[in-house]
């Protein structure tokens, strides 16, 4: 007896007519699966293909290019260019805004093709981070940058492992794996555990001491009671959370021995990391704040680029160390 899994696309019609919608968006989600099912194949024949290296390059952020950043990146382009559904996009790989189909577009796409680069050139998991917000049909688009709770969907791949987890507005966050025909199927709704013995705390410990006092104090606290868990992509460590419950935290590095080093507007970016993971934690029952402990998902960006600090997860942990930082 063969056993045949609900594929994604046949998840997403239903939820299109469930909630009276078009296809415009079906067509959106094709071409990032598509995109992401590409760079797949980039990345897992990388290291033959000598592709896991330095492109050479240095981006906006002052950061070395990768080879399969460029690649990820063109990828990903080309399919929301043949998706004609993209108003613009904003990616990490490019300084400015992407205009595609400004005139007939309806959706804005912010995207990181490739995330977690320490792990690249090492062949070990990236994740393929999306958020996507809807052009105004009620009245004039003045194409203004979107505040996370103002996107329809935000989700990721975690590459090379075939995961995709999707977040729709007031409908969940889902996750589907690849079957034997490469198709994502069984869609299973993700929401975060109450049984804290599973809780997981991760974050870069080689920074601890070079976050705010009060931020050390709440980990020293805090951290004999959770396991402990950094793979150094966002992607992946916040995949873990998803499935475990506990707290993803990349704060403000403000106590630096070299001040030249401090962040203290932290170093993940808002619109294509820290709003993404933070509207699927929100659809899975959880929460995000940045360094001041307020929700990730109302900052309004004033630049596409912009970064914040990031301490997303369970409610009652995030809720603990947010009254910490407002205090
Ligand atoms: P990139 O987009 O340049 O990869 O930066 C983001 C990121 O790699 C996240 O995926 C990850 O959580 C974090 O930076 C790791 O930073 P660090 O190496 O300082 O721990």
């Amino acid at each position: 007896m063969i056993r045949f899994e609900q594929t994604f696309m046949n998840f997403l019609l239903y939820h299109q007519e469930r909630h009276n919608r078009t296809y415009h968006f079906l067509i959106l989600m094709d071409a990032l699966i598509s995109a992401a099912k590409h760079i797949e194949h980039y990345y897992l024949t990388g290291a033959l293909k000598g592709n896991l290296g330095l492109a050479g390059d240095v981006n906006i952020q002052g950061e070395d290019v990768l080879r399969m950043d460029q690649i990820a990146q063109e990828i990903t382009v080309h399919y929301l260019r043949a998706s004609g559904r993209v108003i613009y996009a904003i990616s990490e790989e490019s300084d400015k805004i992407i205009p595609i189909n400004m005139e007939g577009g309806r959706y804005f796409v912010y995207f990181d093709p490739l995330d977690g680069s320490s792990n690249v050139p090492h062949g070990l998991p990236v994740g393929f981070l999306f958020g996507i917000a809807k052009r105004n049909l009620e009245g004039l688009e003045d194409g203004h940058l979107r505040a996370g709770k103002d996107y329809i969907a935000a989700g990721m791949f975690v590459i090379p492992t075939g995961t995709f987890t999707l977040a729709l507005k007031d409908a969940g966050t889902w996750r589907f794996h690849t079957d034997e025909t490469m198709d994502f199927v069984k869609p299973i709704r993700m929401v975060l555990p109450g049984d804290t013995n599973e809780w997981e705390l991760s974050f870069n410990p080689a920074h601890r001491h070079t976050y705010s006092e009060r931020v050390q104090n709440w980990i020293e606290k805090n951290e004999r009671k959770y396991v402990f868990r950094y793979l150094g992509a966002l992607a992946g460590d916040f995949h873990r959370i998803l499935s475990n419950g506990g707290m993803f935290m990349y704060p403000a590095i403000v106590n630096h021995p070299d001040p030249k080093k401090n962040r203290p507007q932290g170093k993940l970016r808002l619109m294509y990391e820290a709003a993404v993971v933070a509207f699927m934690c929100q659809e899975a029952g959880g929460m995000a704040v940045d360094e001041a402990g307020a929700p990730i998902l109302d900052i309004q960006p004033k630049e596409h680029h912009q970064r914040t600090a990031l301490y997303v997860g369970s409610k009652p942990l995030v809720d603990d160390i947010a009254r910490v930082l407002s205090d």
